[in-house]
């Protein structure tokens, strides 16, 4: 059997099953696709369609053209997203490991970023040495599941879409023919796309108020597009003891962790801000520190660093199996965007089902730490917890200026320690480049090296040449 037929026998059985589930739902011609019977049909309305030319069936243009080739020629910029299926070892929260599966070598994918109207080229590599076939599926795209076919070891894959609808979207591993997707997807298979409007981001209104002889008025006070932008996406593990994949696990929905970009707790701080903080590396600022130590190199925690009145952006998607109510506590969202609708503004909390994305847009008005959280307290005590730290809370622009790590004062300590490259998504159309980005992820010391080769800094090196901090 051809694999066409076999999946139209396989759409034809589960339109069977259907039938015999649903009973009278389904007529005996709807399953087998047989022939409209005009007879029953308006005759009036049979011959306007015919002075009209005919029907035609019409097929969305990126749900019918996956023709790399003929894309490539439609003038639209073509955009390559090359990913390799990787299974490697990686660590965990506690000082064990699990045996993840990647896309290149990092949890989560490498994240793609085009504008509204592009092409993207989509492929997919999978070593020859590799233990299993690999697939792709990106939600950005509008295409028939029949184009994600699984690729073996040492075979190459590619497809081609265009990128219609704005938004943030998941990719995953997913194919025709794989077996355990939810294994591969929840051992680190999945990513974003974020699709840029092809008008670019609109400017953030914050409401405020202010007061004049005792009356209280709006003050409605308006940021431009441009925006300090990071990525934070949610999912659980399902491990056993011994760091395999637990589907029993999984479908009692009982994880064994929650993650945000592949880790527990993996944006808190760690024993140099200890130091810079309180005086004592061991002197912990934040109730759980488990990635604390510069030997962890790229594993060791890190906080995301903002300035105060500055419009920061965020791409959250909720990758994962549990629901994600998202919370920063000590902020309102001032903006929630899904597609590029919004759906809400000045928002305690916004729920992200499975497989569900959202831009939030905010600003940081005051110095201090903030805690964004799933807030389902299973979710939080298990890793979703992620600190932002505003302004200088700390006080510490004086000492690093005396210390000689910054020449001059700083709006965020992003300019001394930088911000983890795995939550800052490559620039788009209304980004702010961040002042620095240090090598911070779930990923393997091969894409480590490459964070630095292309600037990034390794904390781990530098942080010991620093001068003492006074
Ligand atoms: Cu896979």
């Amino acid at each position: 059997m051809n694999k066409r037929i076999s999946m139209l026998f396989t759409i034809a059985a589960v339109a069977v099953i259907g039938a015999t589930l649903f009973g009278s739902t389904y007529t005996q011609t709807q399953i087998s696709g047989q022939s409209l019977d005009t007879s029953k049909m308006d005759v009036n309305v049979i011959e306007q369609i015919h002075q009209m030319g005919g029907l035609q069936l019409v097929m969305p243009e990126a749900f019918a053209v996956t023709d790399c080739g003929a894309l490539a020629e439609t003038g639209r910029k073509v955009v390559e997203f090359n990913l390799t299926g990787e299974s490697v070892t990686l660590p965990i929260m506690g000082g064990k490991t699990y045996n993840a599966m990647t896309f290149s070598g990092e949890v989560p994918g490498p994240t793609l970023r085009v504008t509204q109207g592009d092409v993207v080229k989509m492929t997919l590599t999978i070593p020859a040495d590799e233990v299993t076939g690999h697939g792709n599926d990106m939600h950005a795209s509008q295409m028939s599941a029949g184009n994600f076919e699984s690729v073996n070891p040492g075979e190459t894959s590619q497809y081609c879409y265009i990128a219609e609808s704005a938004g943030i979207f998941k990719y995953h591993c997913s194919g025709v023919h794989l077996i355990g997707m939810d294994q591969h997807v929840l051992s680190g298979m999945y990513g974003i796309a974020i699709v840029d409007p092809v008008n670019g981001y609109k400017k953030l209104a914050v409401e405020k108020t202010s007061v004049s002889n005792g009356k209280v008025s709006i003050d409605r006070q308006i940021y431009d597009a441009d925006a300090l932008e990071f990525t934070l996406q949610y999912n659980q593990l399902y491990l056993t003891p011994e760091g395999n994949y637990d589907a029993g696990a999984m479908f009692q929905h009982h994880n064994t962790a929650t993650v945000v970009n592949g880790m527990q707790f993996g944006y808190v701080p760690n024993m140099v801000h200890n130091l810079l903080v309180k005086g004592d590396p061991g002197k912990n600022i934040f109730v759980a520190q488990p990635w604390n130590g510069l030997e962890l190199k790229q594993y060791q925690s890190q906080p995301l660093f903002v300035e105060n009145g500055q419009h920061v952006r965020l791409f959250v998607e909720n990758q994962g199996n549990e629901p994600v109510f998202f919370h920063i506590v000590g902020e309102i969202l001032d903006r929630v965007t899904q597609g590029n609708r919004v759906q809400s503004g000045a928002t305690e909390t916004w729920m992200l089902g499975g497989s569900q994305g959202m831009i939030v847009d905010l600003v940081f008005d005051e110095p201090g730490a903030y805690a964004a959280v799933n807030h389902d307290y299973a979710a939080i005590y298990t890793g979703a917890a992620t600190v932002f730290v505003a302004g200088d809370p700390f006080g510490l622009n004086p000492r690093l200026v005396d210390a000689g790590v910054i020449p001059a004062p700083v709006p965020s300590y992003a300019y001394a320690l930088g911000n983890p490259s795995n939550a800052v998504p490559p620039m788009g159309m209304n980004s702010i480049a961040h002042p620095a980005l240090n090598v911070h992820g779930l990923y393997t010391d091969e894409v480590a090296s490459e964070k630095i080769a292309n600037g990034a800094l390794p904390l781990w090196d530098i942080v010991p040449t620093l001068p003492p901090i006074p």
